[in-house]
């Protein structure tokens, strides 16, 4: 199995999981800077020019980042990232829905790329400030999703892994001061072995 990632991009939360399931991987660095995704030998893999990616072993592709997680889950059962509950597992796949799909397909990327959001440069500025609004009302989702609890369904699941990706987005690249709860789970995710090495090993510790 092979992951396609690149340092600190959401990629990062499926490298957790695979540290979580703790089975022997690969993982190809994709320099998006350099715009190597968009080179033949990339979008042979992926025409979408995007990480993260996973190659099976027997050869199959699968990108976007519910549907990796939510497979590398099910294909490892004893690690328990998803619960047996189906209620609790939808509800799992809602957050992680909210999460990539809102929070960083809506949000981050507006902060990001406005370009791709409107071609005039004059409204890049304000795209910008509506995808800040847009990531900052996901930790305030995010955080009434937590309440008290120590994970988003009381133990450790694929769907702290995508809460995870964006708190590292938020506090250690813009700086934001996350609200206490998501504070807390930044933290709590941070101190565990299998969210340090992937960090470690993307240089992003
Ligand atoms: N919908 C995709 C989005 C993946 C995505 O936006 N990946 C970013 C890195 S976080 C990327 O590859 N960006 C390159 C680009 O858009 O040029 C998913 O959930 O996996």
């Amino acid at each position: 199995m092979k992951l396609y990632f690149a340092p600190g991009a959401c990629s990062l939360g499926i490298h957790v999981i695979l540290e979580e399931i703790g089975k022997p991987y690969e993982a190809q660095a994709v320099n998006l800077r350099e715009g190597e995704h968009f080179k033949p030998a990339f979008t042979a893999i992926n025409p979408k020019s995007k990480v993260p990616v996973l190659v099976l072993d027997d050869g199959k592709i699968l990108t976007e980042w519910l549907a990796i997680a939510s497979y590398l889950a099910a294909i490892n059962p004893a690690a328990k990232l998803v619960p047996e509950d189906k209620f609790a597992w939808a509800r799992a796949t809602e957050m992680m829905a909210y999460v990539t799909g809102v929070m960083h397909g809506q949000g981050f990327a507006r902060m990001f790329r406005p370009e791709r959001f409107t071609p005039n440069p004059d409204d890049h500025e304000a795209v910008r400030t509506e995808g800040r609004r847009i990531f900052a009302e996901g930790f305030a989702v995010m955080s009434e999703a937590l309440g008290e609890q120590d994970y988003l369904l009381g133990h450790v699941s694929i769907a702290d892994a995508a809460l995870f990706y964006v708190s590292f987005w938020g506090e250690a690249r813009q700086k934001l001061v996350l609200p206490p709860r998501i504070a807390a789970h930044y933290a709590r995710m941070k101190s565990r072995p299998a969210v340090q090495r992937a960090m470690v090993a993307e240089g992003v510790a």
